[in-house]
């Protein structure tokens, strides 16, 4: 396949537009980075302002310090970047004990209308290829993904190096 797993190879979308993007996506799958803390129930809501710049929101089961369960209201801006599909994120939460950071938020792929494919190195080791990152399937339904979408999804969970290393997002109604 080619795929060398280097990080700076990975393709991302070309000519992302974020105004597509924008509104709601559930998270159908997820692969982990150490650490792990959005559970399931999770989704996320990106908007455009009237400045062009992209912010978004999230919401997801959580548990913190001493096995608390709630949802996290989560927040954040995206910084671009020289390549339309690949920005920083700086993320908060609502609530000042959730987690705070700055990660790469790169979109691998999307249709706009059903599927979208995310990716975060956090940390490149020395060969070029990443030593923890995370990803998500986000799917514009609630159900999961249409089946012609899944075929793709899965090219692209194998372009990132990441096939066989995500599970799936449950959807209970708890957030
Ligand atoms: O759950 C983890 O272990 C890693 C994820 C931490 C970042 C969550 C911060 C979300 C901030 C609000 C942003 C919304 C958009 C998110 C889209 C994709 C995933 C971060």
């Amino acid at each position: 396949w080619g795929q060398d797993c280097q990080v700076a190879n990975i393709q991302v979308v070309p000519n992302f537009d974020r105004a597509r993007y924008a509104g709601t996506w559930y998270a159908v799958a997820k692969k982990d980075p150490e650490g792990l803390f959005l559970l399931d129930n999770i989704k996320a809501t990106f908007i455009v302002g009237e400045d062009g710049k992209m912010t978004a929101s999230a919401r997801g089961r959580v548990i913190i310090l001493n096995n608390w369960e709630m949802c996290a209201d989560m927040l954040a801006t995206f910084e671009e970047t020289p390549d339309p599909a690949k920005f920083r994120m700086k993320y908060w939460g609502v609530a000042s004990y959730l987690q705070t950071g700055n990660d790469d938020h790169w979109v691998i792929d999307t249709d706009y209308d059903n599927y979208a494919v995310h990716y975060s190195c956090r940390l490149l080791d020395s060969d070029g290829t990443c030593l923890d990152s995370y990803s998500f399937i986000f799917s514009r339904h609630p159900t999961g993904l249409r089946a012609e979408d899944q075929r793709i999804v899965t090219q692209k969970k194998m372009e990132v190096c990441l096939l066989g290393k995500y599970r799936r997002i449950s959807h209970t109604g708890f957030c």
